[in-house]
């Protein structure tokens, strides 16, 4: 029988994820402990000897197998983003994009499309903190009807080099030295800085490295991006060029990096532990998916290359319209079986979406699968129920470690006719098919000449932020190039990087780690070579102007003692609470404390086990006694001088203002200080409008003009 070419019945409709899922799990409530052939066991304590004191016997199949199992239970980790932390969720599109793509998870707007996203650190290993200064990825997993779509971003818009031949050199550059191994999670370090000092093309990514973004307050609150150029087809095949972004609902908000080194010691889980608590009290993560179009043949249209992506599309030249939105509502049953087995992979892509030419995708389209293969096995990891697309699949593709499906048909080729010619052949309206593209060029190992600006866009980034963004980058630069040993290096950073990106940056810099300034320039500097830039500043690049309106999640301590104002403490909290905002009381101890009128607050947490810099913000409630009892606490004095130095809303009423003095900080509090600073304050146990202007203080997320000035 000759193949046909399209299926006579259709398919039916998938099952949502969470069904699929539900088939592998394994509850283990009223069950009886078997060995992994389901032979029950009665003692796994003790292993079978020749007598009392004996040796252990090799027919103890049962110790054998347990032994082996934990021996074998590790696999390799990630090349890169190792560190990570995933959860599961939909997304829905608002309107369909019909116009723009024949993707069905973007035509729909009556589907939830299930999703599984893992937000990750990208250079530490899979133990390292999670506060360290780095990218995140953010890469989504589209379970859709017509087979898996990968969209696998970071929060930072641009990457460090151009062509993916030069990941690994990259790579192995950031990654602890080979030689000792350190540090770990960290790009402090003479082989980081000699790489970038050398390669140019990395100066832009670098200050997004630098920036805020780097140390971001949690993965709820960062912006993800597709960073490459991609191609958006409709069902006439017409394309139009996108660029995909994540836009988290609460607002863009950082760390300040003392803060971040401090939490990698007291939490290294904290960005893991943000996301789990967070979805398990039910204030489900959300962000809305943004693109920007840009019509076919424009790639070069805005003075840079659109498939290099060491360049971002500025807002204010191509808005992002937001056209759905993500919400991540489950956490995963099993880290290792969910989170760790999640395979991403950008060649992942379904009918409506298609590739550009961009050398660093090209490269990735390799790289995923290739790496996949020896991470987790073998060639059959699209079959782990993590990995399974919801709807069917089906070819001759078997055997393999690890394979899981039975294929009963005599005929595991094609075409064959002993399988009645299936798998059949797909329509090509419904099937991906590589959008037609003339290409025509000689052979060459070249990067193209549209690619050669590395500076202008380092200079608008670093042109967009606020001052203090702007001031906390020029120190990260200091903190980082510090460290690097050799001062050869130090000196070429300034002088062939930083100087032309930021001439008064350079001279800091230079001046802080101890190098010569950087000379006069010259005509041929590469900055003076520089295109005169379209924009001057691009405000969308500052986190400064997203959402600051909301104090929903944010995490409140209020420190306590016996004494305290316990009517004073419930109205804020009411106020708080009722505004989304997480009170936690903080106590000297975990045993209950009393209010000066009689009331029980029980902390869950003390000043021992946690710490100013795993909150928000903080309030102290008035009371003399509990202040008094307070002040003689070093650590919850340092609670409230951390929470100032790091600019975050303080609330302080009644005695509890003169905690200020205790901690050091009445000088900067006389200089003029007021409440609009982030620090509000009651002379007396007063309420009334005191907790709704310490949400407003929340809402600011940090008050940076508390920060101590750069020195002249
Ligand atoms: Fe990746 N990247 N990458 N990358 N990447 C991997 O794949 C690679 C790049 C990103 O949570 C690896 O399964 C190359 C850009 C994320 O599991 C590996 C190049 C962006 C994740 C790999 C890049 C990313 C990875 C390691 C340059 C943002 C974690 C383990 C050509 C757009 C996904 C794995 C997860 C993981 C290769 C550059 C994001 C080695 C060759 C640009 C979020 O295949």
């Amino acid at each position: 029988m000759p193949p046909r070419k399209t299926p006579s019945k259709p398919n039916p409709p998938p099952p949502s994820k969470n069904e699929q899922l539900e088939a592998y799990r394994a509850r283990q409530e009223d069950t009886v402990l078997t060995t992994d052939q389901g032979i029950r066991i009665s003692d796994t304590d003790n292993s079978l000897k020749a007598g009392l004191r004996g040796p252990t016997l090799l027919e103890d199949f049962h110790f054998r197998e347990k032994m082996t199992r934990f021996d074998h239970e590790r696999i390799p980790e990630r090349a890169v983003h190792a560190r990570g932390a995933g959860a599961h969720g939909y997304f829905q599109v608002y309107e369909s994009l019909e116009r723009y793509t024949q993707a069905r998870f973007l035509t729909d707007p009556s589907l939830r499309t299930p999703v599984f996203v893992r937000f990750s650190t990208v250079g530490g290993s899979r133990g390292s903190a999670d506060t360290v200064r780095d990218v995140r990825g953010f890469a989504t997993k589209f379970y859709t009807p017509e087979g898996n779509y990968d969209l696998v971003g970071n929060n930072m818009p641009v990457f460090f080099i151009q062509d993916g031949i030069k990941f690994p050199d990259f790579v192995h550059s950031v990654k602890p030295e080979p030689h000792n191994e350190i540090p770990q999670a960290s790009s402090a370090h003479d082989s980081l800085w000699d790489f970038v000092s050398l390669v140019p093309e990395t100066a832009h990514m670098v200050m997004w490295l630098m920036s805020d973004r780097a140390i971001p307050r949690g993965f709820r609150h960062m912006e993800g991006f597709g960073v490459h150029t991609y191609r958006l087809v409709n069902a006439k095949g017409k394309a139009t060029l996108v660029k995909f972004h994540w836009k988290p609902v609460l607002g863009t908000h950082s760390l300040v990096w003392d803060e971040a080194q401090k939490v990698s010691g007291k939490d290294p889980d904290f960005h893991r532990r943000d996301l789990w608590d967070a979805i398990e009290q039910g204030n489900f993560p959300e962000y809305e998916l943004g693109i920007q179009l840009v019509p076919e043949g424009d790639e070069l249209k805005y003075g840079f290359d659109l498939l290099d992506a060491t360049k971002l599309l500025p807002e204010e030249l191509v808005p992002v319209q937001k056209v759905g939105k993500l919400v991540l509502d489950r956490n995963p049953d099993n880290f290792f079986a969910e989170t760790e087995q999640v395979a991403f992979c950008v060649a992942n892509i379904v009918p409506g979406i298609d590739f550009t030419n961009d050398p660093l995708l090209q490269a990735r389209i390799f790289s995923y699968l290739d790496t996949q293969l020896t991470r987790l096995g073998g060639p059959n990891f699209a079959e782990l129920p993590i990995n399974k697309p919801v709807c069917p699949v089906n070819n001759h593709q078997q055997d393999g470690f690890g394979r899981q499906t039975i294929n009963t048909s005599r005929a595991n080729y094609h075409p064959n006719s002993l399988g009645g010619g299936c798998p059949m052949l797909a329509d090509p309206k419904s099937a991906f098919v590589h959008r037609q593209e003339r290409v025509e060029g000689h052979k060459i190992r070249a990067r193209s000449g549209s690619f050669g600006d590395h500076f202008s866009q380092a200079t608008l980034f670093f042109n967009s932020l606020s001052k203090p963004e702007r001031e906390h980058l020029i120190s990260a630069v200091e903190f980082e190039v510090s460290k690097v040993e050799r001062a050869e290096i130090r000196e070429r950073v300034v002088n062939q990087i930083l100087v032309n990106i930021d001439r008064q940056m350079a001279e800091r810099v230079a001046r802080a780690v101890g190098v010569a300034p950087p000379k006069p320039p010259k005509a041929s500097d590469a900055s003076a070579g520089k295109p005169a830039p379209r924009l001057k500043a691009s405000p969308a690049l500052s986190m400064e102007n997203t959402p600051h309106d909301s104090i929903k999640t944010r995490k409140v301590a209020v420190l306590v003692a016996d004494g305290f104002a316990g009517k004073e403490l419930s109205q804020v909290r009411k106020t708080l609470e009722g505004l989304g905002a997480l009170v936690e009381i903080v106590g000297p101890t975990l045993a209950p404390v009393s209010s000066a009128d009689g009331s029980k607050e029980t902390p869950v947490k003390t000043f021992q086990n946690t710490s100013s810099v795993l909150f928000d913000a903080v309030y102290v409630p008035g009371g003399d006694k509990s202040v008094t009892a307070l002040k003689k606490l070093p650590l919850a004095v340092d609670f409230v001088r951390e929470a100032y130095v790091h600019c975050k809303a303080l609330a302080l009423s009644g005695a509890a203002t003169t905690l200020l003095d205790a901690a050091g900080l009445s000088q900067p509090m006389a200089k003029g200080l007021d409440d609009s600073m982030g620090v509000v304050r009651s002379a007396r146990n007063e309420t009334r409008g005191f907790g709704q202007m310490f949400a407003k203080a929340i809402a600011a997320h940090r008050h940076w003009v508390r920060e101590a000035p750069p020195p002249a």
